[in-house]
């Protein structure tokens, strides 16, 4: 099936007004992590959101999506089978860091969490490691509320540093990279689990003297 973002005229009115509310709920989510960020600089002394991404997916990269697991572009489809046409990336310092935003962000009374995709505990096999939620926010219009679903994605630096050259190499060689290629991805995830391992054990040391250094 040809990768074409093809719709009606009617389909497409209704598919702006879609992604006008995508593009609201990012900016909701993104406003929501500017205040978190905030509160911990002020009240905690310490920034664990290194920084933040956030993208709506593209019409072709949504047309590509939906061919590669065999259905056509319709509305249906894409709210059937897409969760991440919004997407929200959170790159954090360190691996508890990412549990400690997705509590504060998933216990705030508007956001439902429908999916949890943990990939830190249980990594994809070429080694990928990420943090996944599929919530809705609502959006209020003049004429009412719509829940609207955003993937939000929360990683480490190096977790986010493999993952974006192995979405490169994906994309490069269309998912077929020479075996070479998959086994050095391989030991580069290895090396950086190690390396979120170490860095994380000489946080919690330095906190450790930093209480000590208090008292
Ligand atoms: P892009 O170009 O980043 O948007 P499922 O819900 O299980 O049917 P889905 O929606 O692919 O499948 O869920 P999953 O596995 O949670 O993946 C969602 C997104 O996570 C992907 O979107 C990637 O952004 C990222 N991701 C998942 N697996 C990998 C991986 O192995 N390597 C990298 N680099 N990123 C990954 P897209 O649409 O696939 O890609």
């Amino acid at each position: 099936m040809a990768a074409v973002f093809h719709l009606s005229p009617e389909e497409q009115k209704e598919w702006d007004r879609q992604v006008f509310l995508y593009s609201s709920a990012i900016k909701k989510i993104n406003t929501k992590i500017d205040i978190l960020k905030e509160e911990f600089i002020s009240v905690q002394n310490y920034n664990p959101i290194e920084h933040v991404t956030s993208r709506l997916k593209t019409e072709q990269s949504i047309a590509r999506k939906l061919a590669r697991e065999g259905h056509e572009v319709t509305l249906q489809n894409i709210d059937m089978y897409l969760n991440d046409v919004a997407g929200v990336r959170i790159v954090c310092s360190f691996t508890s860091d990412i549990y400690k935003i997705a509590d504060m962000l998933t216990e705030q009374d508007d956001i439902k969490v429908l999916i949890v995709k943990n990939y830190i505990a249980n990594p994809k096999s070429n080694g990928y490691k990420s943090y996944h939620l599929i919530i809705t926010i609502p959006i209020y219009l003049s004429d009412g509320k719509e829940d609207v679903k955003v993937e939000i994605q929360i990683r480490t630096i190096a977790m986010d540093f493999w993952a974006s050259l192995e979405h490169k190499i994906y994309y490069k060689f269309e998912g077929n990279a020479p075996e070479y290629i998959k086994e050095e991805l391989a030991e580069c995830a290895f090396l950086t689990n190690t390396l979120d391992e170490r860095m994380l054990g000489r946080n919690e040391e330095i906190k450790k003297y930093a209480g000590r250094e208090e008292v």
